[in-house]
C-alpha cells in the first residue's frame, strides 16, 4: 500500500518534470533566424514610441521611411523616433523625429487591410549612415525565398531581440494562405504570406519591417496568428499592390 503511494508520487513527479521539459521545447519554437553582426542591411530602421522600441521600417530615401500603418496610426507623432544605422537595441544610432506620417484612407485597423505608412523625417539621414531600398513593383512568385529582418520576438511568447535578426522564408501562394486562415481572418489582395511552418517566421515587434525578395522590398511585416505555427504563415503587406500610394506620397512630400 505504502509502496503503491510512493510509486504514484514518483509517477506524478515524472509527469510534471517531463511535462515541463516538453512544454519548454514547444515554446522554444523560435522564429528560426540568426543574428545580424554587420551593418549590411542599412535600409533597416527601428521605430521607437515614447522611448520604447515598437516596430521596424525601411528607408526609401534619406528622409522617408516605409512601415506598417498599425505601427503609427493613432500615435502622437511628437513621441515617435526613427533610429537608423544600428543593429543593437542598446545603440541609438542616428535618431530622427517624424514630420509627417501618411496612412491611406484604405487602411482598416480591424482587418489590417492596406497596412502601410510613409514617414517623412524631420531632417535627412546623412548619406554615410544608410542605403535606401527599392520597392518591388511586381508580385513575387510563390516559393520565392525572401529575407525578413527585425528585432521582434524570437519565439511566440518571447521577448524582443537585442541584436537584429534575419531569417529566410518562402512565399506561400495567396490561395493557400487564404485556405489556412479560413474562419480566422481575411487574407485580402493587399496581403501576401510567407513562413517555414513550425520553424521560421516573423513575430511581434517585426511589424513594419521589410521583406526583401531578390534585392527589392516586396513586403512589410504586418500580422499573423501566433509565430511560426504549423498552420499559420506570417502575413505581409504586398508592396506590388500598394506601390501607387507610396509613390504618390513621396512625390507630394519631397
Ligand atoms: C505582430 O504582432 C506580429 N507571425 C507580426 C508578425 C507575425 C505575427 C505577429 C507573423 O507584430
Amino acid at each position: 500500500m505504502c509502496l503503491n503511494l510512493v510509486l504514484i508520487l514518483q509517477l506524478l513527479m515524472l509527469y510534471f518534470i517531463l511535462g515541463h521539459v516538453y512544454s519548454a521545447k514547444l515554446s522554444e519554437r523560435i522564429v528560426g533566424g540568426s543574428a545580424v553582426t554587420q551593418k549590411k542591411y542599412r535600409y533597416y530602421v527601428r521605430l521607437h514610441y515614447q522611448g520604447e522600441f515598437k516596430c521596424g521600417g525601411s528607408l526609401l530615401r534619406n528622409n522617408a521611411v516605409l512601415t506598417a500603418a498599425h505601427c503609427v496610426k493613432g500615435s502622437n507623432m511628437k513621441s515617435l523616433r526613427v533610429h537608423a544605422d544600428t543593429i543593437r537595441l542598446s545603440d541609438p544610432g542616428v535618431v530622427r523625429s517624424v514630420k509627417n506620417a501618411l496612412v491611406s484612407r484604405s487602411y482598416n485597423a480591424d482587418t489590417l487591410n492596406y497596412d502601410v505608412a510613409v514617414l517623412i523625417l524631420s531632417s535627412a539621414i546623412p548619406s554615410g549612415s544608410f542605403t535606401s531600398i527599392t520597392l518591388d513593383k511586381k508580385a513575387v512568385a510563390s516559393g520565392t525565398n525572401c529575407l525578413v529582418i527585425g528585432h521582434g520576438y524570437t519565439k511566440e511568447d518571447g521577448s524582443v531581440a537585442q541584436q537584429l535578426q534575419e531569417v529566410s522564408v518562402p512565399v506561400v501562394s495567396r490561395a493557400a494562405c487564404q485556405r489556412k486562415y479560413r474562419g480566422t481572418g481575411a487574407i485580402t489582395q493587399y496581403m501576401m504570406c510567407a513562413s517555414v511552418p513550425g520553424k521560421k517566421d516573423s513575430c511581434s515587434g517585426d511589424s513594419g519591417g521589410p521583406m526583401i525578395c531578390s534585392g527589392q522590398q516586396a513586403g512589410i511585416v504586418s500580422w499573423g496568428m501566433g509565430c511560426a505555427r504549423t498552420k499559420f504563415p506570417g502575413v505581409y503587406t504586398d508592396i506590388s499592390k500598394i506601390y501607387g500610394f507610396v509613390e504618390k506620397v513621396l512625390k507630394q512630400y519631397p
